[in-house]
């Protein structure tokens, strides 16, 4: 069993800490701004560790929409690698833990649909997408 590494981001680390050691009751937010966040357990890919890593919830039905945006850097975080190399995870909702397989969204399509809803969750996802010429990956989180 890997060991989990936790960020060297201090305050992404500690969100996870408080959310997980909570089971789900505190650390569920954003800072102050009460939007839900969901934790996305992954595996290094270059490590093998155990990498848990808050995202903002943004739900499609029973689906889970990810979006690699790290604010709009010009480089994708190092989560997308990982998702992209062994795209099973495990992902908490509050008290709610489910096993899925995320998926990257390449068709045009889809992508703008999910994008959309999104932006609906978290805004700020579409300035951090007018400050890059990345095109911020978005992945379906699907139950397996
Ligand atoms: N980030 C987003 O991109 N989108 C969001 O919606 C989002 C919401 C959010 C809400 C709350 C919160 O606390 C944080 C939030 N974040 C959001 C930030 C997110 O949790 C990540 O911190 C951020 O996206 C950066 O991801 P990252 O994977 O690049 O993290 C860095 C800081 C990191 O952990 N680096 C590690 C290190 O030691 O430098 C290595 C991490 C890693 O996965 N290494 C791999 C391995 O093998 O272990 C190798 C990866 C490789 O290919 O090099």
């Amino acid at each position: 069993m890997s060991d989990y590494i936790p960020s060297p981001s201090g305050w992404v680390a500690e969100q996870v800490e408080l959310y997980e050691g909570s089971q789900g009751k505190e650390g569920t937010t954003l800072r102050d701004t009460g939007l839900p966040v969901i934790i996305v357990t992954n595996t290094g890919r270059k490590t093998g560790a155990i990498r848990k890593t808050p995202l903002m919830r943004a739900v499609d039905g029973d689906n889970y929409i990810l979006v690699a945006s790290r604010g709009g850097a010009p480089d994708h975080p190092l989560w997308y690698h990982n998702l992209v190399a062994d795209p099973d995870v495990e992902i908490r909702d509050e008290a709610k833990i489910v096993k899925m397989r995320a998926r990257e969204i390449v068709d045009a399509a889809e992508k703008k649909r999910l994008w959309g809803i999104a932006v609906a969750a978290f805004p700020p996802y579409q300035e951090y997408q007018d400050k890059t010429d990345r095109a911020i990956p978005v992945f379906l989180a699907e139950a397996i």
